[in-house]
């Protein structure tokens, strides 16, 4: 259990200062510059990071984005892997979808990581603004099915502000095993403010900056995703015409609308989606995992 103390007068000093954004919401936080390459012309894509070892994968189907993986591959990871997202049942704000990148990991044969980044249409808790996105982490053996196939997660939370945790779980020695229910592993958002946690008693000790606490919630609807694809080969550059961000999707945050997330620039009031996309603090280490 991790227990940050924050001290309430710095809390004040930095709401105070009307800088943009949430000072205890997801800014992005130290991450790689953006590449905001277009689409066009780049059908040659990024090569297989892992040496060609995942090659069959791409060679089975249709590879969209470049990467090495097939598209085939990548939905079944973002479908039968994708763990489960545990939003409050007395959430105020729970309007939401799930923008997912799945690449080869940069640095292990054989696995994927994932970038799961969770778009809500508003960010109801202290100090709350429209639009909020929120990210975790996980790496994937796609031999084995899930859940076993997940073999660590990892999420923090208002990710580069004073109220920032992170929490890694997984089947790595050393590693706390992660939550499960109904066979997915489980990520603990804050009622409300929507800060990730894997560990829900981290999230409950975290009583300043979420004051609503995490709660296990199986009945949590399964929200839609969409594939962003790759920094070199986007497939995805409007999130209202492509994905999940529509008035009919219960949207109401005018200033998402038709949003791309591989453009700098924040979603709505909230972090930068396109830095989230390749934050490398999100790529864990899975070498001592079984
Ligand atoms: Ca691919
Ligand atoms: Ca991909
Ligand atoms: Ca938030």
């Amino acid at each position: 259990m991790v227990r940050t103390r924050v001290p309430l007068f710095a809390l004040y000093v930095l709401w105070a200062c009307g800088s943009s954004g949430d000072p205890i919401d997801s800014g992005s936080g130290p991450a790689p510059a953006p590449t905001t390459t277009t689409s066009s012309g780049a059908d040659s894509g990024l090569p297989p990071a892992d040496g060609g070892q995942t090659s069959d994968s791409g060679a089975n189907g249709t590879d969209s984005d470049g990467d090495g993986l097939s598209d085939a591959l990548e939905e079944k990871i973002a479908t039968d892997y994708l763990p489960l997202v545990s939003v409050d049942a007395s959430d105020k704000c729970p309007t939401r979808g799930i923008l997912v990148r799945v690449s080869p990991h940069p640095t292990e044969a054989g696995r994927i990581t994932v970038w799961a980044i969770v778009l809500y249409d508003e960010d109801c808790g202290a100090n709350g603004h429209p639009g909020d996105d929120e990210t975790f982490g996980f790496v994937v053996d796609p031999k084995k099915p899930a859940p076993d196939g997940v073999l660590a997660m990892r999420a923090i939370s208002h990710q580069g502000t004073v109220c920032e945790h992170t929490t890694t779980c997984g089947r790595c020695d050393g590693m706390t095993p992660c939550d499960t229910t109904m066979g997915r592993q489980v990520v603990y958002p804050s009622k409300d403010k929507h800060g990730n946690y894997v560990d829900k008693d981290t999230c409950d000790s975290s009583f300043i900056c979420d004051s609503g606490g995490c709660s296990l919630n199986p009945a949590a609807a399964t929200p839609p995703h969409v594939n962003a694809g790759e920094p070199m080969k986007h497939l995805v550059d409007d999130l209202t015409k492509q994905g999940f961000i529509t008035m009919a999707n219960g949207w109401q945050q005018p200033t998402l609308m038709n949003y791309d997330p591989w453009m700098a620039g924040k979603f709505g009031e909230a972090g930068d989606v396109s830095k989230d996309l390749v934050d490398e603090t999100f790529v864990i280490d899975t070498t001592k995992c079984q």
